[in-house]
């Protein structure tokens, strides 16, 4: 039997009706006002999206369906002399809102293995992108020629898909979707860098480790790094790029690689998930031009520099967050049980020191701490995944498990095509105007 699928059938006739519920209750009360300055200051505060597996706060940070990153290292398995959740036992908790048993836990294992190899054609495809486009691109590209296996795609084209039956198809292809990226992430990686030189999975991992072995790290602590990584990313509520982004494809009824491909193009950009490659860059020129040991006032004057060129501090601020993102006090605590002596480690961990004070003095950032970005470049710089390049591609790997299981629920709940409305000036002025 599929213990996932019929836990959801089980699950989404009460979710239905709750739904309707609070619908009849509450449907008619306001949330929020919306000023002038939100809608063009991109909507800060405005919550307009309904998204039931994960919420952020701004200071306490992410829970997913409830549970913070501590509890889910707590309570989710994790393997075998291992510390790390793992992004299985996730996937279960983020699609049913429990905890799953050992069973349920091994089931979504063996299904992601199950469906996880790619056929010929789809290792052709990968093998013969061009090795200039960046490997964002290259994922993108990829997940949208999966497209071809969508069994939503294929049903809805028959005519036969029933708006009831819809999440059973996306679910299908979240499965898929989710077991195949691990290996046309890993293939990017070793065609990019590694002259092509590809490396079999090992079905004897769990997900998260297997990557990592295609990958070509096999090293306990690298395998606990991918476990670690790969759950912490792997939601961020509603309103981050990629997941809005995936929500909003999506509610056109384009299927789950149409939506995601969407959100992986969004993850691109340096503001959202590509600030971690730039962390990393950034790092590195601080000390290939101020040398090894740098003194506090030398990185307090390279931020300076910084914003002076009109960059931003890659790593720091957030839209919601006003506190330390607690996904970096997670990699912050696992770097120091594992890493010892890592130079671009300790500068991470004096940066922490000194560039908040810096960025509290330029009056108009919301929130000077660090966010997720500004530590998991050198941790996968430390088991040896050097090419920064490539670190979105991890968090992109990470962020399907959310955006694909937002979209299972999305259609379970059966919601309508996203359509806000715009506003232009003359309208403004005319609304708000004296005369
Ligand atoms: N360095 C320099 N300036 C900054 C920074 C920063 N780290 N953070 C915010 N600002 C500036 C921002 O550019 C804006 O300037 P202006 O009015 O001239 O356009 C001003 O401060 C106000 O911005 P905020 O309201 O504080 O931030 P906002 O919500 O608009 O943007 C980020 C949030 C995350 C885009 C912004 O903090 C940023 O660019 N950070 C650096 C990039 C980064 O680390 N992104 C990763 C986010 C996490 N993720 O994975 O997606
Ligand atoms: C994320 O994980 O999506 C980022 O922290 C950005 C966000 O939440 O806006």
């Amino acid at each position: 039997s599929n213990l996932l699928k019929d836990r959801l059938r089980e699950l989404i006739p009460v979710k239905q009706a709750l739904l309707r519920d609070i619908r009849k209750q509450y449907g008619q009360k306001e949330i929020c006002k919306v000023t002038v300055d939100q809608a063009i200051g991109g909507m800060r505060n405005v919550f307009g999206l309904f998204y039931d597996i994960s919420l952020l706060d701004s200071k306490t940070g992410i829970t997913f369906r409830d549970y913070n990153i501590p509890e889910i290292q707590e309570y989710l398995q994790k393997a075998k002399n291992g510390n790390e959740p793992l992004p299985e036992a996730l996937f279960w908790l983020l699609l049913t809102g429990d905890f799953p048993s050992d069973q349920e836990f091994k089931f979504v294992q063996e299904e992601w293995r199950r469906r996880g190899e790619l056929d010929q054609e789809t290792i052709k495809f990968i093998t013969s992108l061009p090795k200039q486009l960046h490997p964002m691109t290259m994922l993108s590209l990829s997940i949208l020629h999966l497209q071809k296996d969508s069994t939503f795609q294929k049903v809805y084209e028959s005519g036969k898909a029933t708006k009831p039956q819809y999440w059973e198809y996306y679910y299908e292809d979240a499965m898929d979707l989710v077991a195949k990226i691990p290996r046309v992430a890993a293939l990017i990686y070793r065609h990019k860098y590694k002259n092509g030189d590809l490396i079999s999975s090992d079905n004897s991992l769990d997900w998260a480790a297997n990557y990592s072995h295609m990958m070509g790290f096999d090293q306990f602590d690298a395998y606990e790094l991918f476990r670690m990584y790969l759950s912490i990313h792997a939601d961020h509520e509603g309103g981050n790029v990629s997941a809005h982004a995936t929500h909003l494809v999506g509610s056109a009824l384009a299927d789950q690689y149409l939506s995601y491909s969407a959100g992986i193009n969004g993850l691109a950009g340096p503001l959202h998930g590509l600030a971690n490659q730039e962390v990393l860059k950034w790092l590195i020129e601080i000390r290939e031009k101020l040398g090894d040991k740098v003194s506090n006032e030398k990185i307090q004057e390279y931020v300076l520099n910084t914003i002076r060129e009109g960059r931003v501090v890659p790593g720091y601020g957030h839209a919601v967050l006003r506190y330390t993102d607690p996904r970096y006090i997670h990699q912050k605590n696992f770097a120091e049980r594992l890493i010892k002596d890592d130079p671009l480690v300790e500068l991470v961990k004096q940066c922490y020191h000194v560039i908040p004070p810096v960025l509290k003095t330029i009056g108009k950032i919301q929130n000077p701490w660090p966010n997720v970005d500004a530590h998991s470049g050198v941790l996968l710089n430390h088991y040896g995944l050097k090419e920064f390049e490539y670190y979105t591609v991890v968090f992109a790997v990470s962020r399907a498990l959310g955006c694909t299981a937002n979209l299972v629920w999305a259609r379970a709940f059966g919601l309508p095509i996203e359509r806000p409305g715009s506003i232009t000036m003359r309208w403004i002025e005319e609304r708000f105007g004296e005369n």
